[in-house]
C-alpha cells in the first residue's frame, strides 16, 4: 500500500524536483500540498505549486496556501537563486481550472492529521513556520503525525555541514529559527536531513547529469531549464537539496542516520539560526542539551541521482 504524505514547501526549484520526484512515484500517496513563504513569497509559492502540478497533469492534489512571514525576524527570500519567479524563470502557465484551496495550510494540518491519526509522513522543504503554527495551535496534532522528514539544517557533522546563508545557519532554519526550534524539540520521530550530506560532491548535478536532463523528454528538460542559470553561475556543480527527503523515503538504504539531541540558537548574533548538535559522547542523556532527532550523516550520492532520474524520466 502506498504511504500517505503531506508536503510543506516553498517553491523553489529543487522544491519543484521534490514535487515532481513525489507526484511521480507510485509508492506514495501525496494527500495535499501546503505551502509557506521561503524562497519566494507565498503567493508566488503557492502559484509555482499549481504550475508545477498542472505540468505533471496531477490536478486532484489539493494546495493549501499558508503563512506569509516568519514567526521570528523579517522575511527574507532566496529570489537570488531561484530566479524573480521562483523557479528558474520558466514559461510555464497557471491552469486556469488551478487554486488553492480555502482552508489555510496550518488549519489543513491539523485537519488532514486527524483524519489519518498516525498514518502520515510529513516531508518539510521550507521554513517550518506552518507546522509550527499548527503545533501552537492543536495540542493533538504533533501525535497524530507518525513521522516528519525535513530538508532543513546544517549539523557541523561532516566537512560539507556548514551554512548557506550564515557560516553557522542554513536557509530554512535561519529564515524562522524559532519556528525550527517549536518543530524541532516536538515529541515525535524527526529525520532531518541537511547540507552535511545535500552538499556532498557525489550528489551534486555536473555538466553530464545537465546534459542529460536537457536531451530527456519533458521531465528532464523542464528540470534543466528551472536549473540551468543557477548551474552555471554556480560553476557547474550545483546541489538538489530538498529531493533527499523524497528519495529517502523511496530508497532509506542509501541514506546514513543517527540520533543526536539539538537545539536551535534563536537569540545569537553570529549563530542565529545555527543547529547545536550536543554530540558529547560520554555525557548520559538525561544531561544533554536539546531534543532528540535522526540527523543524516551520510548519502550514497551517485545512488541518490541515479533514483531521482529514474523517478523523474
Ligand atoms: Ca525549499
Amino acid at each position: 500500500m502506498a504511504r500517505n504524505i503531506v508536503i510543506d514547501t516553498d517553491p523553489g526549484i529543487d522544491d519543484a524536483v521534490a514535487i515532481m520526484a513525489s507526484a511521480l512515484n507510485n509508492d506514495l500517496n501525496i494527500l495535499g500540498i501546503s505551502v509557506v513563504a521561503g524562497n519566494v513569497d507565498v503567493d508566488k509559492a503557492t502559484s509555482n505549486t499549481l504550475r508545477i502540478l498542472g505540468f505533471l497533469e496531477k490536478k486532484d492534489i489539493p494546495v493549501y496556501k499558508g503563512a506569509h512571514r516568519p514567526l521570528l525576524g523579517e522575511r527574507i527570500d532566496a529570489s537570488d537563486i531561484h530566479g524573480d519567479d521562483g523557479l528558474g524563470n520558466i514559461d510555464l502557465k497557471i491552469p486556469r481550472d488551478l487554486k488553492p484551496m480555502e482552508t489555510s495550510a496550518p488549519q489543513f494540518l491539523i485537519n488532514i492529521a486527524k483524519e489519518y491519526p498516525k498514518d502520515i509522513t510529513l516531508v518539510t522543504l521550507g521554513p517550518l513556520t506552518n507546522l509550527a503554527v499548527a503545533i501552537l495551535m492543536d495540542s493533538e496534532f504533533i501525535d497524530n503525525i507518525n513521522s516528519i522528514v525535513s530538508m532543513a539544517g546544517a549539523y557541523g557533522l561532516t566537512p560539507y555541514g556548514k551554512g548557506n546563508i550564515t557560516p553557522k545557519a542554513e536557509f530554512n532554519v535561519y529564515t524562522d529559527p524559532l519556528a525550527a526550534k517549536i518543530v524541532f524539540s516536538s515529541e515525535t520521530e524527526k529525520y532531518l536531513i541537511g547540507l552535511d550530506i545535500t552538499q556532498k560532491p557525489d550528489a551534486l548535478l555536473n555538466e553530464d547529469d545537465m546534459n542529460m536532463l536537457r536531451d530527456s523528454g519533458k521531465n528532464g528538460k523542464l528540470i534543466h531549464n528551472m536549473l540551468k542559470t543557477l548551474f552555471y553561475a554556480s560553476g557547474g556543480a550545483v546541489p538538489l537539496h530538498d529531493p533527499h527527503t523524497i528519495i529517502y523515503l523511496i530508497k532509506p538504504e542509501i541514506y546514513k542516520f543517527r540520533r543526536y539531541f539539538i537545539d536551535v540558537e534563536i537569540y545569537g548574533e553570529n549563530t542565529y539560526g545555527e543547529i547545536v548538535v550536543d554530540d558529547r559522547e560520554k555525557v548520559p542523556e538525561w544531561l544533554k542539551q536539546g531534543f532528540p532527532s535522526y540527523i543524516c550523516i551520510d548519502v550514497d550520492g551517485e545512488e541518490f541521482k541515479k533514483e531521482l532520474f529514474n523517478t523523474i524520466l
